[in-house]
């Protein structure tokens, strides 16, 4: 068999097997890539089908030649494992949370602080503009995170959720046991609000919720409806602790063997999707506050914000005092 040969077999099963090869970014240029990406949600998910729709249009702008494999449905494993096959090249394209990004590049974990954002509009500003880039960039050039940094996407806005009441006030959350994202940040904002904060992967929660190893979570309407966790615990409170924004990222192993004009492509193709996700997403929110109306959900509003606010000061201490300058230009974009 020609040396040939054999790297058409390997490209043909995976293209990205092939890039540990050795091989020149030319003789890659001319080959079909199947470019896998993965997400914790299902198809139709705003995130998801941004990722399709994204594949669609870099398929159609090279012939063919590149394309993307979805595995929707945490199918390839939890946020936790799709960073860690980005990370080793065994796929391209992993959507994630910023969530747990935060240990990895620690000025990302100025987004994932309690209340950071005032609402969706100043979080799309400060994603859109200059220091959205600028975080890009810190993950793409991180020495040990190999992670290239393509896009933002709305998650819009976490609430708690839990089997046993309505939350109305701060003391009403204490001693349930509430899965957080696993990031330290997280299990301390639960923590100061008094309920237990649980670190756990989201491929592991409904088993969690189903078994009562915890008493509920937290996450968005989008989530808490396609992933039917109204099933599992029935009181929504609007506690709007946690704004954070997703990622889109890629393979820094896969991304150095392709040639410039493909970086470029998927650069911008990117960018158009974390637009068009935005229209998804707003779409999928109201969408899924009727499924979560029409399941019984019982939606709960805080009494007073402030005092959740206050209640988290502890963790904007400990997290938040070495990114001050940071923090500051968040705050003031407007
Ligand atoms: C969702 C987010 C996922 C994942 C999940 C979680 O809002 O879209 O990427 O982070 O939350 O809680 O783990």
């Amino acid at each position: 068999m020609k040396r040939r040969d054999v790297i058409r077999m390997g490209l043909a099963g995976a293209a990205v097997g092939a890039v540990g090869v050795g091989l020149g970014a030319r003789v890659f240029a001319q080959q079909k890539m199947v470019l896998k990406a993965t997400d914790v949600h299902p198809l139709g998910y705003p995130t998801v089908e941004a990722v399709v729709r994204m594949g669609k249009k870099l398929e159609a702008a090279t012939n063919g030649r590149l394309s993307i494999q979805m595995y929707p449905s945490m199918q390839l494993g939890g946020e936790k494992e799709m960073i860690e096959q980005a990370q080793v090249g065994a796929l391209a394209y992993a959507r994630i949370s910023v969530g747990p990004m935060g240990p990895i590049v620690p000025e990302l974990n100025v987004f994932n602080l309690p209340f950071m954002f005032r609402d969706d509009a100043h979080m799309e500003k400060v994603i859109d503009g200059a220091i959205g880039d600028e975080m890009l960039k810190k993950l793409s050039d991180h020495p040990t995170a190999n992670l290239i940094g393509l896009c933002w996407m709305n998650a819009g806005t976490r609430n708690v959720y839990n089997s046993k009441k309505p939350i109305e006030k701060v003391a009403d959350l204490k001693g349930l046991k509430i899965r957080m994202m696993g990031n330290p940040v997280f299990v301390d904002t639960m923590n100061a609000l008094g309920g237990n904060g649980v670190s756990m992967g989201f491929d592991q929660l409904i088993n969690a919720m189903q078994t009562g190893v915890v008493d509920g979570a937290e996450n968005n309407y989008p989530t808490y409806a396609s992933g039917q966790h109204f099933r599992y615990a029935k009181y929504y409170s609007l506690t709007g602790h946690l704004m954070i924004p997703e990622i889109l990222v890629f393979s820094k192993k896969i991304w150095t063997s392709l040639p410039a004009g493909d970086q470029a492509l998927i650069a911008k193709l990117a960018k158009e999707a974390q637009q068009e996700q935005r229209k998804l997403w707003y779409e999928r929110e109201k969408t899924a506050l009727e499924e979560m109306k029409k399941a019984g959900t019982v939606i709960t509003q805080v009494t007073n914000k402030k005092e959740f606010q206050d209640a988290v000061k502890p963790v904007w201490d400990k997290y938040g005092a070495q990114h001050a300058a940071l923090i500051k230009r968040i705050q003031d974009v407007k």
